[in-house]
């Protein structure tokens, strides 16, 4: 077992803000390394640690997910709570239920994966850097798969098109010599996550960063077309030391975040609607309008701001329903707290 400091676990002097010092000690301190069902691994500088589930009325928000500093209740054997984040990255909950789903905490660098085929999908990249940028990451679009195509170049140009300052990086993911460019993109004992849909190599690159031979498949389960699909959330040692946080392959991205990703993802527009004559411009076919006019002479793509416009309306009606859903959790885990200090405070007196 290797044991890591405090600082090659990702410390940040920052995290000490959310520790009340005179009762609690960064000695009880722990980073998440995997989620599971029913028990988080951890790691500290005492070595790695397996906590039990914190209780079941704490709200989502406030459960640990992988990257997440800990302050542990070692005689409960359980995270007492999560110190504060530096990043976070969270989606709105699939189907109808109106919460928040937490992906990874305290990450660096997003790796926005996506292969020179048909998963390839503006809109999706969209998606993807509105959730690394609202999350005050630093994202990176890696497309791999660019052995098997023969235009990944093409492929390269129309994700820089729409990617703003965010690097493109285009790589045959079996070949670990290829992927050391990426780490100019990480620091020292920064995290980086790896996102993007199932089978686009998130995993292939995980283990040549990490050092890992493909013999280490025992984490990785076959799925049914008999592929290696990863199943768990989990945070893995990176040979030039840092860590990568590896993610499950996501079928739907709902943006669960402010407009400020979305603004900064569609930065270009919204620089053209501040040349617009009027400021409430619609972009319909208002004189002086200056998104029309980059639309017309092919400086804008007109799809580009359909979709700017479908994200931005799928936010706020996310944002309102998460909002009521929290204020619901939050009520429900209160009324949880007051009575059992009633229960208490009553068994004390009888
Ligand atoms: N030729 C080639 N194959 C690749 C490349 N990247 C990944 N693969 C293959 O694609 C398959 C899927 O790769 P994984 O790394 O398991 O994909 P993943 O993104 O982790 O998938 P999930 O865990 O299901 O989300 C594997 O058979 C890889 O060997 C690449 O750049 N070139
Ligand atoms: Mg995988």
């Amino acid at each position: 077992m290797t044991i890591y400091s405090l600082e090659e676990l990702g410390w940040r002097p920052a995290f000490l803000q959310s520790l009340d010092l005179d009762r609690e000690s960064v000695d009880d301190t722990a980073r998440i390394s995997a989620v599971h069902r029913d028990t988080y691994e951890a790691l500290s500088p005492q070595g790695e640690l397996r906590l039990r589930p914190m209780p079941a009325d704490t709200p989502v928000e406030d459960r640990p997910t992988v990257g997440d500093w800990v302050l542990v209740d070692t005689a409960l054997e359980r995270p007492a709570r999560v110190l504060d984040r530096q990043t976070l990255f969270a989606r709105k909950a699939a189907g109808h239920d109106h919460s928040i789903q937490l992906i990874a905490a305290n990450v660096d660098a997003g790796f926005i994966v996506s292969s020179c085929n048909d998963d390839f999908n503006l809109p999706r990249l969209e998606r993807y850097l509105s959730l690394v940028r609202d999350a005050g990451a630093f994202p990176v679009i890696v497309l791999t798969k660019a052995d098997l195509a023969e235009d990944a170049a093409d492929f390269a140009a129309r994700a820089r098109k729409i990617a703003g300052d965010c690097p493109v990086e285009t790589v045959n993911a079996r070949e670990p010599a290829e992927l050391e460019k990426l780490m100019a993109w990480v620091g020292k004992n920064q995290t980086l996550a790896l996102l993007g849909s199932s089978g686009v190599g998130k995993t292939t690159i995980l283990n040549a960063l990490s050092g890992k031979s493909e013999a280490v498949s025992s984490i990785r389960e076959d799925d049914a077309k008999g592929r290696h699909t990863t199943r768990g959330r989990s945070m893995h040692r990176l040979t030039s030391g840092g860590w990568a946080i590896d993610l499950p392959g996501m079928r739907e991205l709902a943006l669960a975040g402010t407009q400020e990703g979305l603004e900064s993802t569609f930065g270009d527009l919204l620089e053209l609607t501040r040349e617009c004559r009027f400021s409430d411009c619609q972009h319909a076919r208002e004189p002086g309008c200056a998104v029309r006019a980059a639309i017309d002479s092919g400086d804008l793509d007109e799809a580009r701001l359909v979709r700017f416009r479908k994200l931005e309306r799928e936010i706020e009606r996310n944002e309102a329903s998460i909002h009521e859903q929290r204020n619901k959790q939050r009520g429900f885990a209160k009324m949880v707290k007051q009575v059992q200090s009633q229960r208490w405070a009553h068994r004390k007196r009888t």
